[in-house]
């Protein structure tokens, strides 16, 4: 299958591009580079494994999977471009990788919230008006997030739900109640997504995917701590606004800097290992929908909550002779710590997704491949402490004594 992914250089999209590859499919993509800007110039931060430029990455990939990887550099706010490429390639799947990924980078101040809300929002725009006028035909599938159904306390449907209301009966999106404004943008664009199935007939899986974490998929070498070609490996960011929590608290376990549960620890989230996230986004990819047809997928491995996650790191850590410590921060952000979460996810078990391992074993192959680099990591140590609040100024945020208020200051 041609397979088409906007944001091909990112965490998931590099991965991605290989594990199609290795599949057989024929892959092309685009990025503009702002995840490597956002990291190094406004985070002061970097990737925790050193990743390639795009020329040695393709390099790399013709190398390794005997096929070119055919890419434009461009922004997908310019429709011009994304008709360009959509003309050209002709995908027969369109896997949208090209947003901005990060909530905390959308709560910076007003001007980075709309960056966030119009990058997004007007990148698929594009890509549903090209996809109708050039490849009608095609399979969008489009990165949501768990996110945007917030922590309701009711379970959570894949999309849709059976409501009966004042005796009438009816299947209708189930209510969406996002946590930040990069959250939002997702709701919008699962919106427009949905609107432009049953509009123009287009096909569309929406991801609500859970929190990804994972140095690693097979294709990039199956040995721990030594890739088998640098080039091939994916980014892994730390810092308050593109590091994610597990991610982050390896990083954290292998500089000897204490894990940072934020709050009381006991926010609960679905989370999958970055392999999990390829074969359930080729999984997808390999089974479109109908014409017309919008589904949601629910895409995560297991729920946790922080706290045993920050405790599992600790102790798998404690094994390879690290000795982290836990220590709960004031928490950047207005969620709820202690709340119900019972998200359904049948309809990748359904199409045959089977998770890869055990988490334990995942966060041990993710300390291995960053004990390498601990010095790069402890270079910008600074950048762990989040200092972007939901409300209040942005200032670093303090370790919690058990004495002080669970509230931002
Ligand atoms: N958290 C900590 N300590 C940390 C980092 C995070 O306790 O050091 C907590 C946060 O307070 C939050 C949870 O971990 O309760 C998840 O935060 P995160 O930074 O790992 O992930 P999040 O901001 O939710 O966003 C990430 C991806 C995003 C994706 C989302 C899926 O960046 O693109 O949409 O995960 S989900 O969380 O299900 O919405």
């Amino acid at each position: 299958m041609r397979v088409f992914i906007p944001g091909v250089d990112g965490y998931l999209g590099w991965s991605l591009a290989q594990h199609l590859a290795a599949r057989g499919h024929e892959v092309a993509g685009s990025d503009c580079f702002y995840r490597r800007r956002w990291v190094e110039e406004e985070m002061g931060s970097w990737s925790a494994i050193p990743i390639a430029s795009m020329q040695e990455r393709r390099d790399a990939f013709k190398e390794r999977y005997g096929a070119e990887l055919r890419f434009w550099e461009g922004d997908l706010t310019n429709y011009e471009l994304v008709a360009e490429m959509l003309e050209d390639f002709r995908p027969e799947a369109v896997v949208h990788l090209g947003e901005c990924p990060s909530a905390p980078y959308s709560m910076v101040d007003a001007k980075h919230a709309i960056f966030v809300q119009v990058n997004n929002i007007v990148s698929t725009f594009n890509l549903l008006f090209a996809m109708r006028d050039l490849c009608p035909d095609a399979h969008l599938v489009k990165l949501g997030t768990m996110g945007e159904y917030g922590t309701p306390n009711l379970d959570i449907p894949e999309g849709f739900f059976e409501v009966d209301f004042r005796g009438r009966k009816d299947h209708l999106l189930f209510p969406r109640d996002a946590g930040s404004w990069y959250h939002w943008s997702k709701v919008h664009g699962s919106n427009n997504v949905m609107f432009a199935c049953k509009l123009w007939g287009l096909r569309a899986t929406d991801i609500m995917q859970g929190v990804v974490f994972g140095t690693r998929i097979d294709e990039m070498g199956a040995v721990p701590g030594s890739p088998s070609d640098q080039r091939l490996t994916t980014r892994l960011d730390f810092d308050g606004c593109f590091g994610t929590a597990i991610n982050r608290f390896c990083c954290e376990a292998v500089i000897d800097h204490p894990i940072t549960p934020f709050g009381k620890g006991s926010q609960r989230r679905g989370f999958l290992p970055l392999r999990d996230s390829m074969q359930c986004l080729a999984l997808t990819v390999e089974n479109p929908p109908e014409r017309g047809d919008y589904r949601v997928f629910n895409q995560f491995a297991e729920v946790y909550d922080l706290g045993e996650l920050a405790t599992k790191v600790q102790k798998v850590a404690a094994e390879a002779g690290l000795h982290a410590t836990i220590r709960n921060l004031v928490n950047p952000r207005a969620e709820q710590e202690d709340h119900y979460y019972n998200p359904d996810h049948d309809h990748l078990f359904e199409l045959g997704y089977r998770p890869s391992g055990d988490i334990d074993s995942e966060i041990r192959v993710m300390l291995a491949d960053l004990m390498p680099h601990r010095e790069r990591i402890a270079a910008k140590r600074d950048v762990l402490i989040p200092d972007v609040g939901w409300t209040g100024p942005r200032r670093k945020m303090k370790y919690l004594a058990s004495e002080e208020p669970l509230a931002i200051p």
